[in-house]
Order: structure tokens, then sequence, then C-alpha cells
């Protein structure tokens, strides 16, 4: 091996041998630097004779690329180097399960309030959302309660405990009556003085209050009642109406509907609203769903109607006792425990 050789493996050893970058720069002077082996040896040329300097030249250049070639080599391992062990230090375990937040769903009695909606909706109905705190006058009154009925005493009704700023006893409505009470007067009011009013056609569904509280009965749940006011709707239409609801609510045109006179003090005549299922695990029971009946003139007069011109219809049912029926719940409670075990069946 000759000189030249010598010293270029000399520099690859030296470069070898560095592992830092600092090291590298400092063997790198050695050969390559102002005083240099390499240099060394191209300032030596000045001393040759004019017939030797360029095939010394040109042996001495060969070697300086090759010890170039290496100090580049070197500075690319160090460089790879320090980079797989940037990126082994800042590893990410992507194969570790995230916190999952837990997927929520809506409340077997909201799920079955949306569906009323939406089935309503499709037959022109609107939906109304009002006051749950209401005044005597709304919830009873208007209703055509008398002055001492049973259902404006402290054992039925929920008082709120302050006077609203006319000075009135605030109550927590017992029905959603009152705010069909406000809907047909904001309509009657908007068309006031027309020659022909466009039909009412509108459900209250929401939260209720009644002091009541056993298996069946919660202090708390929730009911929709429609009304259903014009120049010429009759009995034929709310049961029409009905048994179309009835039947998209659960599914199944394997219904019948039945009506059995009742009472209520706003509607004359009354009438309970039974279905039987033909099929299924409930099939060929009565069972009770709804209030209904003609709206009373009285009620009709405190719309700000003519009865002598309109004619109302109207119902009253429980969604808790719709969401028990169509999701096969036995006890009312279950749907107020916030038990997760009952409720996440619904997901
Ligand atoms: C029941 C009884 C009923 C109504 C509710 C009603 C509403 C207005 C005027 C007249 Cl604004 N009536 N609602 C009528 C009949 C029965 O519900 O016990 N439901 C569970």
């Amino acid at each position: 091996m000759n000189e030249l050789d010598q010293l270029v493996q000399a520099a690859k050893t030296a470069f070898a041998e560095a592992t830092a970058v600092a090291d590298l720069e400092n063997a790198k002077a050695k050969y390559l630097g102002k005083s240099g082996r390499i240099t060394e040896q191209l300032k030596a040329l000045a001393a040759l004779p004019v017939d030797e300097k360029k095939a010394r030249g040109a042996l001495i250049n060969v070697a300086k690329q090759q010890v170039e070639a290496a100090l580049a080599d070197r500075r690319q391992a160090l460089a790879d180097a320090e980079l797989a062990q940037q990126l082994r230090a800042q590893a990410l375990d992507v194969t570790l399960p995230g916190r999952r937040r837990g997927t929520g769903a809506l409340h077997p009695v909201g799920r079955a309030q949306e569906r009323i909606e939406a089935i309503f909706g499709s037959m022109g109905f609107d939906i109304a959302d009002g006051p749950e705190i209401e005044t005597d006058w709304y919830s009873f009154t208007a209703l055509n309660n008398p002055e001492n009925h049973p259902a404006r005493s402290m054992q039925d009704t929920f008082y709120v405990d302050v006077k609203d700023s006319q000075g009135r006893w605030l109550n927590l409505r017992p029905h959603t009556s009152p705010m069909q009470i406000r809907y047909a007067q904001a309509h009657a009011r908007t068309h006031a003085g027309a020659a022909v009013m466009p039909d009412i056609r509108v459900i209250a569904p929401g939260r209720t209050y009644r002091v009541d509280s056993d298996a069946t009965h919660s202090p708390m749940f929730h009911q929709v009642e429609g009304l259903w006011v014009g120049e010429n709707v009759s009995f034929k239409d709310l049961k029409a109406m009905y048994l179309n609801f009835i039947q998209a609510f659960f599914e199944t045109t394997a219904l019948v509907l039945r009506f059995r006179p009742s009472y209520f003090p706003f509607t004359e005549p009354s009438a309970e609203i039974d279905i039987m299922f033909e099929r299924g695990p409930l099939q060929g029971r009565w069972l009770e769903v709804s209030g209904s009946g003609q709206v009373h003139p009285q009620v009709i007069r405190h719309m700000g109607l003519d009865p002598e011109r309109h004619v109302g219809f109207a119902f009253g049912s429980g969604i808790d006792r719709l969401a028990m029926l169509r999701y096969g719940v036995g006890d009312l409670r279950l749907f107020f425990d916030g038990d997760l075990r009952f409720l996440s069946q619904f997901q």
C-alpha cells in the first residue's frame, strides 16, 4: 500500500472512530484543514520538478476526493443515528386504547315524544311548547274547572310559593292544555276579523305535575294533548286522526280503537280512548290510552273563539304510558330512577 492509500485509510479509520459531530470535525481538520495531512501533501507539490508535478497532483486529488467522500458518508451516518435516537426517544405508542367518552342516548320517554311529534308533524299539526309554571286561569279557569273543583286543591296540584308580578298564584301545570289555550288565543288574535279562520291543529307535549306517587303514577309525568278546531270538524275526524297516530306510533295496523263515554270538565261529550292489539304480547286486551272529547263551548270562548262557529276536538294521552307499552316496560318508576342498567338498554 503506497503512502497516499495509507493516508486515505488512516482518515477513514479516524472518521469511523468519531462518534459525535464535534469529534468528526476535529478529525476532518487533521486531514483536510489548513495544515492537515492532505493539504500538506498539496503544499509539497511546489518543491517537485515540473514534469512530476502533474502526475503527483492527480494522485493527491484522487486521495483527497476519497477522504472527502468518506467524511460525507460519516456525517450522514452520524445524522441518521441522531435522528433515529430522537425518534426512539419521542416514540408514541399508538396502540394504547384512548379514553372514550360514553355514548349518550335519548331517554325512552324523550324518544317516544320525538316519535309522537314526527307523526303529528306529518299530519300537519304544529308542535307547541311553553311554560311549565302556570297561572290558575290557564291551568283551571280556562278549562272550565269550577272554582271549588278538587283538581285545584293542594292535594292534587303543586303550587309555587310565590305570586307572579300581577299577584296571581302560580302552579306547576297539571296537564299541557294551558299551552293549547295559549296557542289557540294567539291563533284567534292573528286571524281576528278574517272571513275564514284556518283550522287550528296543534299538539302540546311536555312535562306535567300532579301530587301522586305510586307504581303507576309519578309526580312528574309527560303528556301530549292534541287540539283540532275548525268550522267543520267532527268526532269522526278525531277518531280517524287518533287511529292514524296510534297505528303509526306502534307501527302496526293490527290494532283497533274504541271510544267509551266519560266525563271531563273541558269537553262535552267526553270519551276515553281504548286500543286493542290483534297480535303480539298485548293481544286481545283493551288498554286505556287517552281521554278525549268535543271542546266545551266555554273553553272555546276562553280561546277567544265563537262556539257558534268553531268546533273543537281534543285528546290527552300519557307519553310515559305510551312509552311503557311500546318498549314493554312494566313499572313506570324505572323511567325516573336514573338507573343506567335500565336506561342503557335504549341506546
Ligand atoms: C286525560 C284527559 C284530556 C283534553 C285532555 C283538552 C284541551 C283543551 C281543551 C279541551 Cl285546550 N280539552 N284536552 C280533553 C279530553 C281529555 O285528557 O286524562 N288524559 C290522560
